[in-house]
């Protein structure tokens, strides 16, 4: 399942370039383009689903395998303490509407975030 208009889809058609680190059967990781800490990717179903709840309901699979690929991602790079994000609707600053989990890891952190 693709959306025509989606810059994710895009990316894991490999029409859109980016720095892919992490590929599984039904995920594609990169790096996000505006890093906000030393690790900062992205993980993403090769499906197209809007948001996480989207993707838990359609393709429970798909949603365990991008948390597996997310902790699999942190160890490579050295990270046993990480921080998983899935921000749901534009009031809570998501940007794309493809499911994205971004895996933070490599500085300190604080609670609750802003
Ligand atoms: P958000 O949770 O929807 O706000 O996250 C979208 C992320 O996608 C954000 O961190 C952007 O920096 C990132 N991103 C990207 O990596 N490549 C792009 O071409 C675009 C956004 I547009």
């Amino acid at each position: 399942m693709r959306n025509a208009d989606c810059l994710f889809c895009k990316i894991v058609a490999e029409e859109v370039p980016a720095e892919v680190v992490h590929v599984t059967e039904r995920t594609v990781a990169f790096r996000d383009i505006n890093p906000q800490a030393p690790t900062h990717v992205l993980v993403v179903p090769r499906d197209h689903y809007a948001n996480a709840a989207e993707l838990a309901a359609g393709d429970p699979v798909a949603s365990a395998e991008l948390v597996t690929a997310a902790a699999a991602i942190a160890t490579a790079e050295g990270h046993e303490d990480y921080r998983l994000v899935f921000n749901t609707g534009a009031g809570v600053g998501q940007t794309v509407f493809h499911t994205h989990l971004h895996v933070l890891a490599g500085r300190s952190m604080t609670w609750p975030p802003g």
